[in-house]
């Protein structure tokens, strides 16, 4: 899969895109009886979040449609925003998360999808649609792909070597207590760049309402991260995959499933490197990531071809199958293996549902805030 380059393009550029972004919802197009729009060349380009994929989801949709799929791969939000937001990305189907949906449905960049062309919408989880919906109302421009949580993963062993034994990993302060920071940092801390994940998380751990979006809060966050800076090794959001599956790092501020597939990777390697994932138990953020059509997609009609055929029951299962992150589809269910779904760190049951905060859309305001802060405690200053 091809790994596209880090996130450079300042945020605040963003920011003012998105504030000058006058462009309206895009209007569906207009297709009348006598003249039936033309037929679309048969090629799709997707992008896609890394490690998100089955091997088979791409081949068997183009085998059974002649379509030709190119499908790149990113790890920000920021990054998708950003090439969103100038226009023109070339793609067909990309995949923001939710939050980031919201502001970017806004500001006009996603056409309606026609569900005229979804019936295969009727396998969705209504209570998964309706959380999606907070962010689309009515569901009109995005169907979920997959949903997670951005917790902890940690290699057991060398953990506990460095904590004790009988340590209880169950709380955000594994990480965020420097004693436990300092002591980590020998094998290894690493955290997602993806700033309001980050953060977002913190302000939980402080017992905060990462949705307040008060300066003052930011500012104890940003306080208590920067504490735990010198032990950090890095922050990157997909490094860590290969890093803990090998045994390189110990500690990871990451998304559950991609610990998963660590795990999956390193007892592939049978290299005896045991990995787990907690959601802490002050609470952690639940994310969805969606799959949308750009207003200005070049293949409109592959790309409603793709998303109903990623809406079919055993199509959804086996990614998440593979990928260990849960889907949205409720008749997918019955195909997900057991080890996925009786697994409470990847289906959440109602008691661990209930300490799960969603993910809101921020303003640009507090983005921006949020954004000199992450910068600050990116470089170490
Ligand atoms: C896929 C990670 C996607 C989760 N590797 C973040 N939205």
């Amino acid at each position: 899969m091809t790994r596209i380059i880090r996130f450079s393009i300042p945020f605040t550029v963003v920011l003012i895109a998105l504030a000058a972004c006058g462009k309206k919802e895009a209007a569906q197009p207009a297709t009348t009886a006598a003249a039936p729009p033309p037929a679309e060349e048969k090629v799709l380009h997707i992008y896609n979040w890394s490690d998100y994929i089955a091997e088979d989801t791409v081949p068997n949709f183009e085998k059974e449609t002649g379509i030709k799929v190119t499908y790149d791969t990113f790890d920000s939000n920021e990054v998708l925003e950003t090439k969103l937001l100038a226009g023109n990305t070339g793609y067909d189907v990309v995949v923001p998360s939710a939050n980031f949906l919201e502001r970017q449905i806004k500001a006009g960049v996603f056409m309606k999808l026609d569900k005229s062309k979804l019936p295969n919408l009727k396998n969705m989880d209504p209570d998964i649609m309706g959380r999606i919906a907070k962010h689309d109302p009515g569901n009109e421009h995005a169907i979920d792909w997959m949903w997670g949580t951005t917790g902890i993963g940690y290699n057991v062993d060398k953990v506990k070597a460095a904590l004790g034994p009988n340590v209880k990993l169950d709380s955000w302060q594994v990480l965020l207590d420097p004693a436990n920071a300092k002591k980590l940092a020998k094998c290894g801390i690493t955290m997602l760049d993806a700033p309001s994940e980050v953060f977002d998380s913190v302000l939980i751990s402080l017992g905060k309402d990462p949705n307040s979006e008060s300066e003052d809060d930011l500012k104890a966050a940003a306080a208590a991260l920067q504490k735990i800076r010198p032990y950090v090794k890095y922050l990157h959001s997909s490094q860590y995959i290969d890093d803990l599956a090998n045994g390189e790092i110990c500690l990871s501020l990451g998304w559950s499933g991609d610990v998963f597939i660590a795990k999956s990777r390193a007892e592939e390697a049978k290299k005896n490197v045991h990995l787990a994932y907690f959601i802490p138990k002050e609470g952690a953020i639940m994310w969805f990531d969606t799959l949308a059509i750009p207003a200005d997609a070049k293949h409109p009609n592959n790309a409603h071809l793709f998303l109903d055929y990623v809406m079919r029951p055993k199509v959804i299962a086996e990614v998440s199958n593979v990928v260990k992150y849960a889907n949205g589809n409720i008749a997918s269910l019955p195909y997900v293996d057991d080890a996925v779904k009786n697994d409470p760190n990847i289906y959440p049951p109602p008691e661990m549902k209930a300490k799960l905060f969603p993910h809101l859309a921020e303003s640009q305001e507090y983005s921006r805030l949020e954004n000199r802060a992450w910068t600050t405690f990116k470089t170490g200053q």
